[in-house]
Protein backbone atom coordinates (compact mmCIF):
# COMPACT_ATOMS: atom_id res chain seq x y z
CA UNK A 1 0.00 0.00 0.00
CA UNK A 2 2.87 2.22 0.39
CA UNK A 3 4.30 1.64 -2.88
CA UNK A 4 0.80 2.33 -4.39
CA UNK A 5 0.04 5.58 -2.69
CA UNK A 6 3.99 6.28 -3.24
CA UNK A 7 4.05 6.02 -7.41
CA UNK A 8 0.83 7.55 -7.18
CA UNK A 9 2.23 10.56 -5.60
CA UNK A 10 5.07 10.59 -8.36
CA UNK A 11 3.33 10.27 -11.17
CA UNK A 12 0.95 13.07 -10.67
CA UNK A 13 3.48 15.11 -9.25
CA UNK A 14 5.12 14.87 -12.55
CA UNK A 15 1.25 16.13 -14.13
CA UNK A 16 1.29 19.04 -12.43
CA UNK A 17 4.38 20.09 -13.38
CA UNK A 18 4.79 19.00 -16.91
CA UNK A 19 2.47 20.82 -19.30
CA UNK A 20 3.44 18.22 -21.76
CA UNK A 21 0.95 15.81 -19.89
CA UNK A 22 -2.84 16.09 -21.28
CA UNK A 23 -4.88 13.47 -20.08
CA UNK A 24 -8.31 14.24 -19.59
CA UNK A 25 -9.52 13.78 -15.88
CA UNK A 26 -12.09 11.50 -14.92
CA UNK A 27 -13.53 14.20 -12.24
CA UNK A 28 -13.51 14.36 -8.40
CA UNK A 29 -15.81 11.40 -8.02
CA UNK A 30 -14.56 9.60 -10.99
CA UNK A 31 -15.34 5.97 -10.64
CA UNK A 32 -14.89 5.58 -7.09
CA UNK A 33 -18.50 5.31 -5.64
CA UNK A 34 -19.21 5.78 -2.33
CA UNK A 35 -21.86 4.32 -0.76
CA UNK A 36 -23.23 7.15 0.64
CA UNK A 37 -22.69 9.46 -2.74
CA UNK A 38 -26.41 7.98 -3.97
CA UNK A 39 -28.01 9.00 -0.98
CA UNK A 40 -26.77 12.44 -0.43
CA UNK A 41 -27.24 13.10 -4.65
CA UNK A 42 -30.81 14.05 -4.18
CA UNK A 43 -29.31 17.02 -1.41
CA UNK A 44 -26.46 17.86 -3.02
CA UNK A 45 -28.17 19.00 -6.79
CA UNK A 46 -25.89 21.15 -8.47
CA UNK A 47 -27.89 24.91 -8.85
CA UNK A 48 -29.50 25.37 -12.22
CA UNK A 49 -28.37 29.36 -12.54
CA UNK A 50 -24.96 30.28 -13.54
CA UNK A 51 -24.44 32.69 -10.47
CA UNK A 52 -21.26 33.96 -10.19
CA UNK A 53 -20.09 33.84 -13.85
CA UNK A 54 -20.10 37.49 -14.00
CA UNK A 55 -24.03 38.39 -15.33
CA UNK A 56 -25.50 38.13 -11.99
CA UNK A 57 -23.25 39.41 -9.36
CA UNK A 58 -23.55 37.68 -6.16
CA UNK A 59 -22.21 38.59 -2.62
CA UNK A 60 -20.31 36.06 -0.80
CA UNK A 61 -19.55 36.08 3.29
CA UNK A 62 -16.56 34.15 4.32
CA UNK A 63 -14.23 33.31 6.75
CA UNK A 64 -10.51 33.97 6.39
CA UNK A 65 -8.01 32.38 8.94
CA UNK A 66 -5.57 35.03 8.30
CA UNK A 67 -4.24 37.92 10.77
CA UNK A 68 -4.82 40.74 8.97
CA UNK A 69 -2.07 43.11 10.39
CA UNK A 70 0.86 40.88 9.22
CA UNK A 71 -0.90 41.49 5.02
CA UNK A 72 0.85 43.38 3.39
CA UNK A 73 -0.50 45.81 0.37
CA UNK A 74 0.91 48.34 -2.24
CA UNK A 75 0.14 51.51 -1.63
CA UNK A 76 -3.45 52.66 -2.25
CA UNK A 77 -4.27 48.74 -1.83
CA UNK A 78 -6.21 47.22 0.98
CA UNK A 79 -7.96 43.85 2.16
CA UNK A 80 -11.16 45.17 -0.74
CA UNK A 81 -8.87 46.43 -3.04
CA UNK A 82 -6.57 44.70 -4.52
CA UNK A 83 -6.01 42.01 -7.86
CA UNK A 84 -7.48 39.03 -6.69
CA UNK A 85 -10.21 41.28 -4.85
CA UNK A 86 -11.11 42.84 -7.61
CA UNK A 87 -10.83 40.06 -10.19
CA UNK A 88 -13.46 38.44 -8.01
CA UNK A 89 -15.83 41.13 -8.45
CA UNK A 90 -15.10 42.05 -12.24
CA UNK A 91 -13.90 38.43 -13.71
CA UNK A 92 -16.49 36.10 -11.47
CA UNK A 93 -18.76 38.45 -10.28
CA UNK A 94 -17.98 37.48 -6.72
CA UNK A 95 -17.85 40.32 -4.10
CA UNK A 96 -16.03 38.26 -0.46
CA UNK A 97 -17.50 39.80 2.41
CA UNK A 98 -15.19 38.82 5.65
CA UNK A 99 -17.45 37.95 8.27
CA UNK A 100 -14.16 36.80 9.72
CA UNK A 101 -10.82 37.54 9.11
CA UNK A 102 -8.87 36.55 12.16
CA UNK A 103 -5.86 34.34 13.37
CA UNK A 104 -4.72 32.44 16.27
CA UNK A 105 -7.24 32.48 19.29
CA UNK A 106 -9.62 35.00 17.68
CA UNK A 107 -9.98 32.69 15.01
CA UNK A 108 -11.00 29.75 17.05
CA UNK A 109 -13.17 32.17 19.46
CA UNK A 110 -15.15 33.59 16.25
CA UNK A 111 -15.51 30.44 14.46
CA UNK A 112 -16.59 28.47 17.62
CA UNK A 113 -19.09 31.33 18.24
CA UNK A 114 -20.49 31.49 15.43
CA UNK A 115 -21.09 28.04 15.18
CA UNK A 116 -22.82 28.18 18.63
CA UNK A 117 -25.45 30.90 17.16
CA UNK A 118 -25.73 29.33 13.70
CA UNK A 119 -24.11 32.56 11.97
CA UNK A 120 -22.05 30.73 9.35
CA UNK A 121 -20.96 32.65 6.82
CA UNK A 122 -21.53 31.13 3.38
CA UNK A 123 -17.64 29.84 2.69
CA UNK A 124 -15.84 28.88 5.12
CA UNK A 125 -12.12 27.60 5.92
CA UNK A 126 -12.34 25.44 9.00
CA UNK A 127 -10.25 22.75 11.05
CA UNK A 128 -10.91 19.52 10.46
CA UNK A 129 -12.37 18.86 13.75
CA UNK A 130 -15.09 22.18 13.17
CA UNK A 131 -15.69 20.70 9.57
CA UNK A 132 -16.10 16.87 10.80
CA UNK A 133 -18.69 18.34 12.92
CA UNK A 134 -20.52 20.83 10.35
CA UNK A 135 -20.93 17.85 8.00
CA UNK A 136 -22.09 15.32 10.55
CA UNK A 137 -24.95 18.42 11.62
CA UNK A 138 -26.03 18.45 7.60
CA UNK A 139 -24.54 22.13 7.95
CA UNK A 140 -22.42 21.71 4.81
CA UNK A 141 -22.69 20.73 1.01
CA UNK A 142 -21.63 17.85 -0.20
CA UNK A 143 -19.31 18.51 -2.81
CA UNK A 144 -18.40 15.91 -5.22
CA UNK A 145 -20.68 16.51 -7.86
CA UNK A 146 -20.51 20.37 -7.93
CA UNK A 147 -16.57 19.89 -8.33
CA UNK A 148 -17.12 17.63 -11.28
CA UNK A 149 -19.41 19.91 -12.77
CA UNK A 150 -17.66 22.83 -11.98
CA UNK A 151 -14.13 22.50 -11.32
CA UNK A 152 -11.43 23.33 -14.70
CA UNK A 153 -9.33 20.32 -15.24
CA UNK A 154 -6.54 22.13 -13.92
CA UNK A 155 -8.15 22.45 -10.35
CA UNK A 156 -8.73 18.42 -10.40
CA UNK A 157 -5.33 17.85 -11.09
CA UNK A 158 -4.14 19.89 -8.39
CA UNK A 159 -6.63 18.67 -5.78
CA UNK A 160 -5.93 15.30 -7.17
CA UNK A 161 -1.97 15.42 -7.73
CA UNK A 162 -1.66 12.93 -4.22
CA UNK A 163 -3.55 10.57 -6.14
CA UNK A 164 -6.54 11.23 -4.29
CA UNK A 165 -5.13 10.26 -0.70
CA UNK A 166 -6.14 14.05 0.72
CA UNK A 167 -9.85 13.83 -0.76
CA UNK A 168 -10.56 10.57 0.68
CA UNK A 169 -9.75 11.47 3.74
CA UNK A 170 -11.48 14.67 4.12
CA UNK A 171 -14.79 12.14 3.70
CA UNK A 172 -16.76 12.06 6.35
CA UNK A 173 -19.12 8.73 6.17
CA UNK A 174 -18.06 8.80 2.69
CA UNK A 175 -19.01 12.21 1.55
CA UNK A 176 -16.77 14.70 0.61
CA UNK A 177 -17.53 18.18 2.38
CA UNK A 178 -14.89 20.33 1.71
CA UNK A 179 -11.83 20.89 -0.23
CA UNK A 180 -8.63 19.73 1.91
CA UNK A 181 -5.62 21.85 2.08
CA UNK A 182 -1.97 20.54 3.03
CA UNK A 183 0.43 17.76 1.76
CA UNK A 184 -0.32 13.71 1.16
CA UNK A 185 2.70 13.65 2.95
CA UNK A 186 5.15 15.44 5.41
CA UNK A 187 8.62 15.54 4.87
CA UNK A 188 9.40 14.52 8.62
CA UNK A 189 12.78 16.77 9.48
CA UNK A 190 15.25 13.47 9.68
CA UNK A 191 17.84 14.99 6.82
CA UNK A 192 21.41 15.12 8.95
CA UNK A 193 23.14 18.29 7.59
CA UNK A 194 26.89 18.07 8.13
CA UNK A 195 29.56 21.06 7.77
CA UNK A 196 31.75 19.76 4.46
CA UNK A 197 34.66 22.05 5.18
CA UNK A 198 34.83 20.57 8.72
CA UNK A 199 34.76 16.82 7.28
CA UNK A 200 37.22 17.44 4.70
CA UNK A 201 39.45 19.39 7.18
CA UNK A 202 39.77 16.69 9.82
CA UNK A 203 39.43 13.49 7.23
CA UNK A 204 36.30 12.64 7.79
CA UNK A 205 33.58 11.11 5.08
CA UNK A 206 30.18 11.02 4.85
CA UNK A 207 28.54 8.27 7.86
CA UNK A 208 27.31 4.82 6.40
CA UNK A 209 26.01 4.27 9.65
CA UNK A 210 24.99 6.08 13.55
CA UNK A 211 28.74 5.03 14.77
CA UNK A 212 29.71 6.93 11.88
CA UNK A 213 27.30 9.94 13.22
CA UNK A 214 29.00 10.01 17.25
CA UNK A 215 32.39 9.38 15.27
CA UNK A 216 31.89 12.77 13.80
CA UNK A 217 30.07 14.63 16.57
CA UNK A 218 33.07 13.49 18.75
CA UNK A 219 35.71 15.32 16.25
CA UNK A 220 33.38 18.28 15.82
CA UNK A 221 33.45 18.62 19.57
CA UNK A 222 36.91 17.64 20.24
CA UNK A 223 39.05 18.41 17.41
CA UNK A 224 38.65 22.29 16.91
CA UNK A 225 37.25 21.95 13.42
CA UNK A 226 37.03 25.56 13.16
CA UNK A 227 40.85 26.13 13.95
CA UNK A 228 40.69 28.76 16.20
CA UNK A 229 42.25 27.28 18.98
CA UNK A 230 39.01 27.31 21.60
CA UNK A 231 36.86 24.56 22.71
CA UNK A 232 33.49 26.36 21.07
CA UNK A 233 32.21 24.53 19.06
CA UNK A 234 29.20 21.44 19.46
CA UNK A 235 28.93 17.85 18.48
CA UNK A 236 25.62 16.95 17.64
CA UNK A 237 22.92 19.81 18.06
CA UNK A 238 19.78 19.22 19.64
CA UNK A 239 16.77 21.37 20.06
CA UNK A 240 14.17 20.28 23.02
CA UNK A 241 11.44 19.42 20.67
CA UNK A 242 11.17 15.87 21.69
CA UNK A 243 7.93 15.21 19.76
CA UNK A 244 7.49 17.36 17.04
CA UNK A 245 8.80 18.09 13.21
CA UNK A 246 11.72 21.22 13.78
CA UNK A 247 14.12 22.50 10.84
CA UNK A 248 16.90 22.75 13.81
CA UNK A 249 17.70 19.75 15.91
CA UNK A 250 15.17 17.59 16.25
CA UNK A 251 15.52 14.03 17.93
CA UNK A 252 13.66 12.44 14.99
CA UNK A 253 16.91 11.12 12.63
CA UNK A 254 18.50 9.30 15.70
CA UNK A 255 15.17 8.05 16.34
CA UNK A 256 14.79 6.30 12.76
CA UNK A 257 18.12 5.12 12.91
CA UNK A 258 17.08 2.83 15.72
CA UNK A 259 13.48 2.07 14.09
CA UNK A 260 11.98 4.28 15.88
CA UNK A 261 10.02 8.37 15.66
CA UNK A 262 9.11 10.64 18.09
CA UNK A 263 6.78 12.86 15.95
CA UNK A 264 3.30 13.60 17.81
CA UNK A 265 1.73 11.76 14.37
CA UNK A 266 2.84 8.18 13.93
CA UNK A 267 0.89 5.37 14.64
CA UNK A 268 2.13 2.29 12.79
CA UNK A 269 0.59 -1.22 13.08
CA UNK A 270 2.10 -3.63 15.35
CA UNK A 271 2.93 -7.18 15.26
CA UNK A 272 -0.66 -7.81 16.57
CA UNK A 273 -2.15 -5.85 14.05
CA UNK A 274 -2.90 -3.15 17.15
CA UNK A 275 -1.77 0.57 16.48
CA UNK A 276 1.32 1.79 18.10
CA UNK A 277 2.38 4.88 18.93
CA UNK A 278 6.09 5.06 17.40
CA UNK A 279 7.50 7.55 20.27
CA UNK A 280 6.52 4.20 22.36
CA UNK A 281 8.29 1.78 20.50
CA UNK A 282 11.62 0.18 21.42
CA UNK A 283 13.66 1.69 18.28
CA UNK A 284 12.70 5.18 20.40
CA UNK A 285 13.83 3.54 24.00
CA UNK A 286 16.96 2.53 21.76
CA UNK A 287 17.52 5.96 20.64
CA UNK A 288 16.86 7.50 23.60
CA UNK A 289 19.78 5.56 25.56
CA UNK A 290 22.43 6.22 22.74
CA UNK A 291 21.62 10.16 22.75
CA UNK A 292 21.86 9.91 26.71
CA UNK A 293 25.49 7.95 25.99
CA UNK A 294 26.20 11.03 23.61
CA UNK A 295 25.28 13.36 26.48
CA UNK A 296 27.40 12.15 28.93
CA UNK A 297 30.55 11.98 26.93
CA UNK A 298 29.62 15.92 26.01
CA UNK A 299 28.66 15.30 22.30
CA UNK A 300 25.64 17.27 22.57
CA UNK A 301 25.05 21.05 23.48
CA UNK A 302 24.68 20.88 27.13
CA UNK A 303 21.97 23.34 27.04
CA UNK A 304 19.55 21.79 24.68
CA UNK A 305 17.32 21.32 27.42
CA UNK A 306 16.31 24.96 27.05
CA UNK A 307 17.16 25.36 23.51
CA UNK A 308 14.55 25.81 21.06
CA UNK A 309 14.83 25.51 17.44
CA UNK A 310 15.69 28.63 17.05
CA UNK A 311 18.60 28.38 19.54
CA UNK A 312 20.22 25.39 17.37
CA UNK A 313 19.70 27.45 13.93
CA UNK A 314 21.98 30.53 15.76
CA UNK A 315 24.52 28.62 16.71
CA UNK A 316 24.26 26.92 12.94
CA UNK A 317 24.45 30.52 12.19
CA UNK A 318 27.47 31.48 14.42
CA UNK A 319 29.59 28.46 13.51
CA UNK A 320 28.73 26.58 16.24
CA UNK A 321 27.15 24.14 15.12
CA UNK A 322 28.11 21.60 12.10
CA UNK A 323 26.42 18.99 12.63
CA UNK A 324 22.23 18.05 13.11
CA UNK A 325 19.08 16.79 11.86
CA UNK A 326 16.48 18.78 10.46
CA UNK A 327 14.39 19.91 7.73
CA UNK A 328 14.85 19.93 4.17
CA UNK A 329 14.48 24.52 3.82
CA UNK A 330 18.30 24.64 5.94
CA UNK A 331 20.11 26.85 2.94
CA UNK A 332 16.62 29.27 2.80
CA UNK A 333 17.14 30.51 7.09
CA UNK A 334 20.46 29.79 9.22
CA UNK A 335 22.39 27.67 6.42
CA UNK A 336 22.32 30.61 4.74
CA UNK A 337 23.67 33.28 7.42
CA UNK A 338 26.06 30.62 8.19
CA UNK A 339 28.01 31.11 4.71
CA UNK A 340 27.02 34.60 4.96
CA UNK A 341 29.44 34.95 8.59
CA UNK A 342 32.08 32.59 7.35
CA UNK A 343 32.64 32.31 3.04
CA UNK A 344 35.08 28.79 3.89
CA UNK A 345 31.37 27.41 4.93
CA UNK A 346 29.94 23.97 3.14
CA UNK A 347 26.93 22.08 3.71
CA UNK A 348 26.25 18.27 2.99
CA UNK A 349 22.76 16.77 3.47
CA UNK A 350 22.34 13.35 3.80
CA UNK A 351 19.44 11.01 4.55
CA UNK A 352 19.54 9.59 8.31
CA UNK A 353 21.77 6.36 8.24
CA UNK A 354 20.41 3.30 10.52
CA UNK A 355 22.52 1.90 13.24
CA UNK A 356 23.36 -1.43 10.96
CA UNK A 357 24.23 1.21 8.35
CA UNK A 358 22.30 2.05 4.86
CA UNK A 359 19.53 4.52 5.28
CA UNK A 360 16.71 4.64 7.94
CA UNK A 361 13.38 4.26 7.31
CA UNK A 362 11.38 7.82 7.72
CA UNK A 363 8.29 7.95 9.31
CA UNK A 364 5.83 10.35 7.88
CA UNK A 365 2.03 11.64 8.02
CA UNK A 366 -0.31 13.01 6.09
CA UNK A 367 -0.95 16.45 6.95
CA UNK A 368 -3.88 18.42 6.91
CA UNK A 369 -5.56 20.83 9.47
CA UNK A 370 -8.20 23.02 6.95
CA UNK A 371 -10.71 22.57 4.80
CA UNK A 372 -12.94 24.72 2.83
CA UNK A 373 -16.23 23.88 2.79
CA UNK A 374 -19.72 25.50 1.75
CA UNK A 375 -22.28 26.93 4.19
CA UNK A 376 -25.42 24.37 3.06
CA UNK A 377 -27.84 27.39 3.19
CA UNK A 378 -25.83 29.03 1.17
CA UNK A 379 -27.57 29.23 -2.71
CA UNK A 380 -24.37 29.18 -4.37
CA UNK A 381 -21.82 26.74 -3.72
CA UNK A 382 -20.09 26.16 -6.95
CA UNK A 383 -18.68 29.99 -6.04
CA UNK A 384 -16.09 28.30 -4.00
CA UNK A 385 -15.25 25.93 -7.09
CA UNK A 386 -14.87 29.25 -9.24
CA UNK A 387 -12.46 30.41 -6.70
CA UNK A 388 -10.24 27.67 -6.82
CA UNK A 389 -10.08 27.70 -10.71
CA UNK A 390 -9.10 31.40 -11.19
CA UNK A 391 -6.62 31.04 -8.30
CA UNK A 392 -5.42 28.06 -9.80
CA UNK A 393 -4.97 29.40 -13.81
CA UNK A 394 -3.18 32.26 -11.56
CA UNK A 395 -0.16 30.19 -9.34
CA UNK A 396 -0.31 26.82 -10.65
CA UNK A 397 -0.74 26.76 -14.33
CA UNK A 398 1.87 25.44 -16.50
CA UNK A 399 1.01 28.62 -18.71
CA UNK A 400 2.27 31.00 -16.23
CA UNK A 401 4.74 33.23 -17.47
CA UNK A 402 7.31 35.00 -14.88
CA UNK A 403 5.25 38.10 -15.87
CA UNK A 404 2.21 36.80 -14.94
CA UNK A 405 3.54 35.55 -11.74
CA UNK A 406 5.02 38.84 -10.79
CA UNK A 407 1.29 40.34 -11.67
CA UNK A 408 -0.56 37.68 -9.05
CA UNK A 409 2.21 35.99 -7.10
CA UNK A 410 5.29 37.83 -5.25
CA UNK A 411 5.83 41.12 -6.85
CA UNK A 412 9.39 41.50 -7.48
CA UNK A 413 9.90 45.22 -6.95
CA UNK A 414 8.06 45.21 -3.81
CA UNK A 415 8.66 41.58 -2.45
CA UNK A 416 4.77 41.48 -1.58
CA UNK A 417 3.29 37.72 -2.24
CA UNK A 418 -0.14 38.95 -3.80
CA UNK A 419 -1.00 35.08 -3.58
CA UNK A 420 -1.97 35.82 0.36
CA UNK A 421 -4.87 38.23 -0.96
CA UNK A 422 -6.39 34.91 -2.70
CA UNK A 423 -9.33 33.01 -0.90
CA UNK A 424 -9.08 29.37 -2.03
CA UNK A 425 -6.46 28.87 -2.88
CA UNK A 426 -5.17 25.12 -2.98
CA UNK A 427 -1.53 25.16 -3.36
CA UNK A 428 0.45 21.56 -2.09
CA UNK A 429 3.68 22.70 -1.35
CA UNK A 430 4.91 18.82 -1.45
CA UNK A 431 3.73 18.10 -5.07
CA UNK A 432 5.35 21.02 -6.42
CA UNK A 433 8.66 20.67 -4.47
CA UNK A 434 8.35 17.03 -6.21
CA UNK A 435 8.09 18.13 -9.46
CA UNK A 436 10.87 21.20 -9.29
CA UNK A 437 13.63 18.59 -7.90
CA UNK A 438 12.37 15.90 -10.52
CA UNK A 439 12.32 18.73 -13.42
CA UNK A 440 14.84 20.14 -12.91
CA UNK A 441 17.40 17.41 -12.81
CA UNK A 442 16.21 16.28 -15.92
CA UNK A 443 17.24 19.02 -17.09
CA UNK A 444 20.62 19.01 -15.85
CA UNK A 445 20.64 15.22 -17.24
CA UNK A 446 19.54 16.80 -20.57
CA UNK A 447 16.15 15.10 -20.52
CA UNK A 448 14.16 18.29 -20.41
CA UNK A 449 15.38 21.94 -22.04
CA UNK A 450 15.12 24.57 -19.56
CA UNK A 451 12.50 25.96 -21.47
CA UNK A 452 9.87 23.46 -20.24
CA UNK A 453 10.21 23.71 -16.58
CA UNK A 454 7.96 25.93 -14.91
CA UNK A 455 8.51 29.28 -14.54
CA UNK A 456 9.25 29.06 -10.92
CA UNK A 457 11.29 25.96 -11.36
CA UNK A 458 12.86 27.65 -14.00
CA UNK A 459 13.98 31.05 -11.96
CA UNK A 460 15.80 28.22 -9.11
CA UNK A 461 17.15 26.31 -12.28
CA UNK A 462 18.66 29.21 -12.95
CA UNK A 463 20.77 29.79 -9.76
CA UNK A 464 21.33 26.24 -9.45
CA UNK A 465 23.29 26.15 -12.93
CA UNK A 466 25.13 29.48 -11.70
CA UNK A 467 25.86 27.57 -8.20
CA UNK A 468 27.50 24.43 -10.72
CA UNK A 469 29.16 26.44 -13.13
CA UNK A 470 30.93 27.73 -10.38
CA UNK A 471 31.79 24.33 -8.75
CA UNK A 472 30.14 25.06 -5.38
CA UNK A 473 28.40 21.48 -5.89
CA UNK A 474 31.46 20.01 -5.07
CA UNK A 475 32.34 21.44 -1.61
CA UNK A 476 28.33 22.61 -0.60
CA UNK A 477 29.55 25.91 -0.39
CA UNK A 478 28.56 29.19 -1.68
CA UNK A 479 29.86 32.50 -3.56
CA UNK A 480 29.44 34.83 -0.58
CA UNK A 481 27.82 37.11 -3.63
CA UNK A 482 25.24 35.00 -4.84
CA UNK A 483 23.57 33.36 -2.10
CA UNK A 484 20.13 32.83 -3.66
CA UNK A 485 22.08 30.34 -5.78
CA UNK A 486 23.31 28.64 -2.62
CA UNK A 487 19.13 28.75 -1.10
CA UNK A 488 18.04 26.99 -4.67
CA UNK A 489 20.78 24.57 -4.60
CA UNK A 490 20.99 22.86 -1.54
CA UNK A 491 16.97 22.59 -1.57
CA UNK A 492 16.36 21.76 -5.21
CA UNK A 493 19.59 20.82 -6.82
CA UNK A 494 19.89 17.41 -8.22
CA UNK A 495 22.73 15.27 -6.26
CA UNK A 496 23.51 17.36 -3.59
CA UNK A 497 19.95 18.92 -2.65
CA UNK A 498 17.49 18.05 0.28
CA UNK A 499 14.69 17.19 -2.21
CA UNK A 500 16.85 14.82 -3.99
CA UNK A 501 17.51 13.02 -0.55
CA UNK A 502 13.83 13.49 -0.12
CA UNK A 503 13.37 11.21 -3.66
CA UNK A 504 15.69 8.78 -2.99
CA UNK A 505 13.62 7.84 -0.07
CA UNK A 506 10.77 7.45 -2.07
CA UNK A 507 12.12 5.59 -4.61
CA UNK A 508 14.35 3.24 -2.06
CA UNK A 509 10.45 2.80 -0.85
CA UNK A 510 11.86 3.88 3.29
CA UNK A 511 9.02 5.84 4.48
CA UNK A 512 6.64 4.66 6.23
CA UNK A 513 3.29 6.69 6.16
CA UNK A 514 1.23 6.77 9.46
CA UNK A 515 -2.33 4.92 9.80
CA UNK A 516 -3.47 8.14 11.61
CA UNK A 517 -4.12 11.28 10.01
CA UNK A 518 -7.27 13.72 10.08
CA UNK A 519 -9.22 14.49 12.97
CA UNK A 520 -8.35 14.16 16.28
CA UNK A 521 -10.16 11.57 18.66
CA UNK A 522 -12.14 12.68 21.59
CA UNK A 523 -9.62 10.79 23.97
CA UNK A 524 -6.85 12.78 21.90
CA UNK A 525 -8.88 16.39 22.14
CA UNK A 526 -9.10 15.67 26.20
CA UNK A 527 -5.60 14.36 26.66
CA UNK A 528 -3.24 14.67 24.56
CA UNK A 529 -1.44 18.16 25.76
CA UNK A 530 -1.17 16.32 28.76
CA UNK A 531 0.71 13.27 26.82
CA UNK A 532 2.83 15.50 24.60
CA UNK A 533 4.00 17.05 27.75
CA UNK A 534 4.98 13.55 29.76
CA UNK A 535 7.16 12.72 26.55
CA UNK A 536 8.61 16.03 26.13
CA UNK A 537 9.76 16.20 29.69
CA UNK A 538 10.65 12.48 30.11
CA UNK A 539 12.98 12.27 26.69
CA UNK A 540 14.90 15.49 27.96
CA UNK A 541 15.45 13.90 31.45
CA UNK A 542 16.65 10.91 29.90
CA UNK A 543 19.43 12.32 27.52
CA UNK A 544 20.11 14.62 30.13
CA UNK A 545 21.23 11.97 32.72
CA UNK A 546 18.80 13.16 35.38
CA UNK A 547 16.75 9.97 34.64
CA UNK A 548 17.97 6.65 33.85
CA UNK A 549 16.98 4.99 30.86
CA UNK A 550 13.86 2.52 32.79
CA UNK A 551 12.22 6.57 33.00
CA UNK A 552 11.55 5.26 29.46
CA UNK A 553 9.60 2.23 30.85
CA UNK A 554 7.66 4.35 33.31
CA UNK A 555 6.74 6.73 30.54
CA UNK A 556 5.14 4.01 28.42
CA UNK A 557 2.99 2.89 31.22
CA UNK A 558 2.00 6.45 32.45
CA UNK A 559 1.30 7.15 28.46
CA UNK A 560 -1.11 4.40 28.38
CA UNK A 561 -3.18 4.60 31.40
CA UNK A 562 -3.26 8.38 31.13
CA UNK A 563 -5.08 8.16 27.80
CA UNK A 564 -3.00 6.33 25.24
CA UNK A 565 -4.18 3.11 25.35
CA UNK A 566 -8.01 4.66 24.50
CA UNK A 567 -6.47 6.76 22.01
CA UNK A 568 -5.49 3.20 20.43
CA UNK A 569 -8.73 1.96 20.58
CA UNK A 570 -10.43 4.73 19.12
CA UNK A 571 -8.20 4.95 15.82
CA UNK A 572 -8.32 1.40 15.53
CA UNK A 573 -11.99 1.56 15.60
CA UNK A 574 -12.26 4.71 13.20
CA UNK A 575 -9.67 1.94 10.48
CA UNK A 576 -11.79 -0.46 10.91
CA UNK A 577 -14.64 1.88 10.00
CA1 LIG B 1 37.17 25.88 18.01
Amino acid sequence: MKKKALSLLLATAMCLSLAACGTKSAGVSGEQESPASTTEAEESKVPESEAGSGDEPITVSVIKNQNPATVTYADGESETNNVYYNAYRDELGITLNYQICATGDEYTQKLTMAIASDDLPDLMYLPIDQYTQLAKAGKLWALEDIIDQYASELTLKNIQSDGGTMLDAAKVDGVLYGIPVGNAQRIPSQFLWIRKDWMDKLGLSAPENFDDVVEIARAFKNDDPDGNGADDTWGLGLSNVMSDVCGYGTIEGVANAFGGSVLNQNWVKGENGDLVYMATSQGTRDALEKLAEMYAEGLINSEFGVTDETGVGEAVAAGRCGLFYGGDGISWSYGRDSIANNPECGWLCVNAPSAQGGVADAYSFMEFQYIYAVNKNFEHPEALIKLVNFNNDRINSPDATLDSLAQWGVNPTTGINQADYTYGLIDPYLNKAIGYNTTIGQVFAGELTPEELMPEAYRYYEGIKRYVDEGWDKTGGANPDDLTAFQYAMCWGPQFGSWTRYSELRDADKIVMSEYYGAPTQTMIRSWSTLEALQDETFVKIISGSQPIEAFDEFVEQWKSQGGDTIAQELAERTAE
